[in-house]
């Protein structure tokens, strides 16, 4: 126990607000962690196709995960150094194939991903999953599950079948849920002559996807607004999707906190999504100008998307997925920073007292509101987070960041890509 932690801890409950609640809390509370973040979105399928569907990793910092095992291993030693509960957010082009041996995606099975299951296993991991609809020659025109050739739509949807399935597969290995996340990159550049018929053929491909009942597997699709070359129309816009999930028992519409305007945020649709929802499940990321996937920073709409979470008592309705993939600094870094940063908002907002603030609101005393917002700004949120940190022995922000230099030195600056 620190003196700064206790002298926190005092200050805190003057407020009438208990640091060692929050704290436990903040432990219990899951966050899915990308896999796709250590390799840059690359995946294991070899295939020779570059990154497509309008989504772009920048930068070239060395020791980029090549196989199987150096994604395991630089994962490991990201979750290492975060405190709390852990999950592992898959995607489909990451299959482990037998030497030799290759499942194209619409053929994918459960024993494609039983390596991921013993890892998982070993380090105490729920699994979520994606089907990946893109870097793959049967994208034609830039259309997946909305294109007009029944061939290409019908790969596409034996791939979301066949990976709603191995999500399935994981629920039951790991004994807990598989969010199973449909994002697809369908669009197009240039103003459309219809923008009608995708969407509907869209839905039709969702409905045969999501046919089958599966245990334990959570079923979310993912909108957004535009992508890079495919700046004009989205098939899979916000308003189609959440008209889907709302219309469709079991399947939830998943926020990705850079898919909309620039200026709106998913923090203010939370409490929307609540009044119609069981379940909030978030990509969060960072966009800068456009939906660029930066590292998560500690920045006023995190705290406020953590806050709305807090507030509302939606943390076990929650999904808290990450989203961003930067080539451009150390990955196995990236993860800590962004990972911390989702906990260190969670904490913020665990340490705020929500009710008085609001009680505030409800007999219109703006200027008071106004005033203690303002001050549990700079509250010693830090002390108590350091505190979390030497519990679950994951080092505080002053001291992992040589544990990663040390292993890129070691481990990753060996690897010549
Ligand atoms: C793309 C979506 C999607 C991807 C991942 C890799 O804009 O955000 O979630 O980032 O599936
Ligand atoms: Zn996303």
């Amino acid at each position: 126990m620190n003196s700064a932690y206790e002298l926190a801890k005092v200050k805190y409950r003057e407020l009438e607000v208990d640091t060692e609640t929050a704290m436990k809390t903040l432990s219990e509370t899951p966050i899915s962690i990308h896999c796709w973040q250590g390799d840059d979105v690359s995946g294991f399928e070899n295939a020779g196709e570059a990154l497509s569907g309008g989504i772009q990793a920048t930068g070239n910092y060395p020791g980029k995960a090549r196989t199987p095992a150096e994604l395991m291993a630089d994962f490991e030693k990201a979750i290492s150094l975060i405190g709390g509960r852990k999950r592992i957010n898959l995607h489909a082009c990451y299959a482990i194939f037998p030497p030799g041996e290759k499942a194209d995606r619409d053929a994918l099975e459960p024993e494609h991903f039983k390596k991921w299951v013993a890892f998982a296993r070993k380090n105490d991991l729920g699994i979520d999953f994606n089907p990946t609809f893109f870097s793959h020659p049967m994208v034609r025109g830039g259309l997946t599950l909305s294109s007009p050739n029944e061939d290409v739509r019908a790969f596409w949807v034996r791939h979301g079948i066949a990976c709603r399935r191995i999500a399935a597969y994981f629920a039951k290995e790991l004994n807990t849920h598989s969010l199973c996340n449909v994002w697809i990159p369908d669009g197009f550049k240039d103003v459309p002559a219809d923008r009608f018929t995708p969407r509907k053929t869209l839905q039709k491909s969702l409905d045969e996807i999501f046919a089958e009942k599966l245990d334990g597997v959570i079923d979310c699709v993912e909108s957004k607004l535009f992508g890079v070359g495919v700046e004009a129309y989205t098939v899979g816009s916000s308003e189609f999707y959440l008209g889907y999930a709302a219309s469709h028992e079991g399947v939830y519409d998943l926020m990705d906190s850079g898919h909309y305007h620039p200026t709106e945020v998913i923090s203010d649709k939370i409490p929307a999504m609540l009044c119609h929802f069981d379940r909030i499940p978030l990509h969060v990321t960072r966009p800068i100008r456009w939906d660029s996937d930066h590292v998560v920073r500690l920045d006023d709409e995190l705290k406020e998307i953590a806050t709305e979470l807090v507030r509302n008592g939606a943390l076990q309705k929650a999904l808290i997925g990450l989203d961003f993939f930067d080539a451009s600094v150390n990955r196995v870094a990236a993860w800590i920073i962004g990972a911390r940063n989702m906990q260190k908002a969670l904490l913020f907002a665990l340490l705020t007292p929500h009710k008085q603030l609001a009680a505030l609101q409800r007999d219109g005393r703006w200027t008071e509101l106004m005033a203690r917002q303002e001050a549990m700004k700079v509250m010693p949120v830090g002390a108590v987070w350091d505190e979390f940190c030497r519990r679950e022995g994951v080092g505080d922000d002053g001291e992992w960041l040589e544990t990663v230099m040390r292993y890129e030195k070691d481990v990753l600056r060996k690897r010549t890509n």
